[in-house]
């Protein structure tokens, strides 16, 4: 970890009980006793909505001898469940929501786990999404190798009069190396690797002509995607970059995002997948997360 990006400064008065964190989002504070299970947590695996956390959090209980799951009471902003050593957590849409869910869930795991540098180093991250391919048909799945903003640059955010904060973006190469090792000669599972582009916008920012509001041209459009492809981009979402970037700051060695596509943007704009296609497509991505939990989570 790199405990000089950690804000120690807020962050160690909730270890010593001198302040109590609100992780308002989440709808706990530090003190609240139903933290107390969540201590053994070795994993957070975070998706964008609560309905694929309800699902991946059964999945669990059921590979782990139908261990109690335990949910989180507030759930209009995000949905949190727990089980069997694996935090489940919804993020919303784009970087704006994913941030705020991504920001809490540190802040709680370093209470979690009292600050311990090493503990944390073993906590292992993942986003599970949907994409839009580029030159990848629908159904594949990505792991990412690196999460960039449209214009190819890392992760930032505007410093007020002074410049922006920039992020490192890059995936960890063993972690993802592991998640592929892990699904190798799965049947019926396309897996590549690859960098993803995060969009801040579904239309604008992902170069679409169907958004209410279009500046582009089929021309202009299809330059931009071809530019993504050149570059080694297999896949557009709206988190990834600042998922990578916000966890390379405090260090943590071990994350990923899985995501599979819907459709392959080279070929069109609207998700146009059948309702039975789009649910093998989240399956997909589910078992490539799956079989590395099982293959990594010693007694997961
Ligand atoms: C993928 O799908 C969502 C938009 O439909 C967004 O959260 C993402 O990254
Ligand atoms: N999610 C995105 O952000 N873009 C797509 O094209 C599909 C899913």
């Amino acid at each position: 970890m790199r405990t000089e990006n950690i804000n120690h400064g807020f962050l160690d008065g909730v270890l010593d009980g001198s302040r109590e964190d609100v992780y308002y989002h989440f709808g706990v504070v530090s003190s609240d006793p139903v933290l107390d299970g969540l201590r053994g947590v070795r994993a957070v695996i975070m998706a964008g909505s609560g309905a694929r956390i309800r699902e991946f959090a059964e999945r669990w209980s059921q590979l782990n001898g139908g261990s109690e799951i335990v949910a989180f009471p507030k759930e209009d902003r995000f949905v949190t469940r727990y089980t069997a050593g694996v935090l489940f957590a919804s993020h919303g849409m784009g970087m704006p929501s994913a941030s705020i869910a991504v920001q809490e869930l540190m802040r709680l795991v370093f209470f979690l786990k009292c600050g311990d540098l090493d503990a944390l180093d073993d906590v292992f991250w993942c986003r599970v999404g949907t994409s839009g391919g580029v030159g990848l048909p629908g159904g594949t799945v990505v792991v990412s190798s690196e999460g960039l903003m449209a214009d190819l640059k890392p992760y930032r955010l505007l410093r007020g009069a002074a410049g922006q904060y920039w992020f490192d973006g890059r995936f960890p190469a063993e972690t993802r190396e592991a998640i592929l090792a892990a699904n190798a000669g799965v049947a019926d599972l396309r897996l590549v690797s690859g960098k993803t582009v995060a969009g801040n916008e579904f239309f604008l920012e992902q170069f679409r002509l169907d958004g209410a509001v279009c500046f582009e041209t089929p021309e202009t459009k299809m330059v931009w995607l071809r530019w993504l492809n050149d570059h080694g981009v297999r896949n557009i979402e709206m988190e990834g970059a600042m998922f990578a970037g916000y966890l390379n700051h405090w260090g943590f060695p071990r994350f990923a995002m899985i995501c599979c596509t819907l459709l392959n943007r080279l070929d069109g704009d609207q998700v146009t997948a059948t309702a039975a296609e789009l649910q093998k497509f989240s399956e997909d991505s589910g078992i490539a997360l799956f079989n590395y939990l099982r293959a990594n989570l010693p007694g997961g």
